[in-house]
């Protein structure tokens, strides 16, 4: 059983295309026309594959392969839904290349022992509606589905209602597809692999993240008649706050990461005193302990305005611990690149996956192949053809090993 190498990259190259009419890369938001789009080229594709497959109540896609006996499923799978302007690889292929394992095992007439599953989550990315994994976090019950659908998207369209929009407001329960075992493929999106040349990584675990929505409230007030000593203008405290988050992580030289990736201030004229600020911070860090530091000490600056006369607003939209992966199956993963003469890193992924919530139900490990200088969450995003065909050899050995029931001796 191979992969289909011109199918695999073919797809990818497809899939990438959709949402490309909004500026550089491609902007596929959870649930919109461009998402649609996405999500029927998949479906067709895990037929074509020849899985059945089943959207659940949270809109989640599932391609399913019977095995000969009843039981949890293996599955695979990520998510094809995207940041703004963002690259082609960043979770579609973990999906794309599921479907041709798919494929692969389909069309090699192998029944396996235990039933397959490739799963396209629902926004994994968290852009458009908060939280983010929110296919997954409902699957695993992180989260319940009522409560899910009533989530309000930063454009202001309801989850329910845009799921039934674009079609995929599925019957099906979605913790009903829980698997036994949890495998997902995806790009590292940061730069080790590619600097130390090593096609495969076997992700033993995943950092700890938390999102905040902050607002600093002021005085609006006339940019050339108020003096700089009467001013309460929300947007330089909250530039100071934001620039000193940044600082805080350069300074602390520990692995810890905070990003400022949206900002907006109120009434946002160009001879107007800002009267209102609100911005998000993205805190990563390895340790639960690191993690809580650098909220303790955003709290104690968010405090500090309100000393200084500001009113503020500070909420927690999406919070995950670090989580540590399946040792067996990431043993697993590690032979099957042995037998392909493939070296590999074992690492800890900075990125957050779908594969954080399963870890939580089930043995989970992840396989990324290598970013070129590093790069995602941009167009330039770029894995060579033949990083993105091992990884997806990888993952069919992988898959293969799992599905089939062992024999005491093996
Ligand atoms: O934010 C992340 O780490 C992922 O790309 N959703
Ligand atoms: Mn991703
Ligand atoms: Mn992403």
């Amino acid at each position: 059983m191979n992969i289909n190498r011109d199918r695999l990259l073919a797809r990818l190259d497809e899939l990438g295309r959709v949402g490309t009419s909004h500026g550089p890369g491609r902007t596929r938001l959870a649930l919109t026309e461009e998402d649609r789009v996405g999500r029927d080229l998949v479906a067709t594709w895990m037929r074509e594959a020849g899985a059945q497959v089943y959207i659940d109540s949270i809109g989640n896609i599932h391609g399913v392969l019977r095995g000969a006996e009843d039981g949890p499923p293996v599955m695979t799978g990520s998510h094809i839904d995207t940041v703004n302007r963002a690259g082609a690889l960043d979770g579609c292929y973990g999906v794309v290349a599921g479907v041709e394992v798919i494929a692969a095992i389909h069309n090699a007439g192998v029944l396996p022992d235990k039933t397959m599953v490739v799963t396209a989550f629902t926004n994994e990315e968290g852009v458009r509606y908060a939280p983010d994994l929110l296919g997954s976090r409902v699957m695993t019950k992180d989260i319940g589905v009522a409560e899910a659908l009533q989530l309000t998207s930063t454009d202001g369209e309801h989850c329910g209602e845009e799921l039934r929009r674009i079609g995929y407001a599925g019957d099906y329960t979605p913790w009903d597809f829980l698997p036994g075992v949890f495998v997902e493929l995806h790009i590292e999106q940061g730069p080790v692999l590619d600097t130390r040349h090593i096609p495969i990584g076997v992700v033993e675990g995943v950092q700890g993240y938390s999102w905040w929505k902050i607002s600093v409230s002021g005085r609006a007030n006339h940019a050339g008649t108020a003096p700089m000593s009467m001013r309460l203008d929300a947007g330089a405290a909250a530039m100071q706050l934001a620039n000193r988050l940044t600082e805080r992580s350069v300074v602390n030289q520990s692995p810890s990461v905070a990003t400022v990736g949206t900002f907006s201030v109120e009434p946002g004229a160009i001879n107007v005193v800002p009267g209102k600020a609100t911005f998000t911070v993205d805190f990563r860090d390895p340790s639960d302990e690191g993690l809580e530091q650098a909220e303790v000490a955003l709290r104690r600056s968010v405090d500090k305005l309100k000393d200084a006369g500001f009113t503020t607003t500070m909420e927690c939209i999406s919070r995950n611990s670090a989580v540590t992966f399946s040792d067996e199956i990431c043993k697993e993963v590690a032979e099957v690149a042995a037998e392909r003469s493939l070296p590999i890193l074992r690492m800890v992924s900075g990125a957050s996956h779908d594969a954080q919530m399963l870890a939580r139900v089930c043995p989970t490990a992840m396989i990324f192949v290598p970013s070129r200088g590093g790069i995602s969450h941009n167009p330039e995003e770029f894995t060579e053809p033949d990083d993105l065909v091992n990884g997806a050899e990888v993952l069919l050995g992988t898959i293969s090993r799992l599905i089939m029931r062992r024999t005491s001796t093996q």
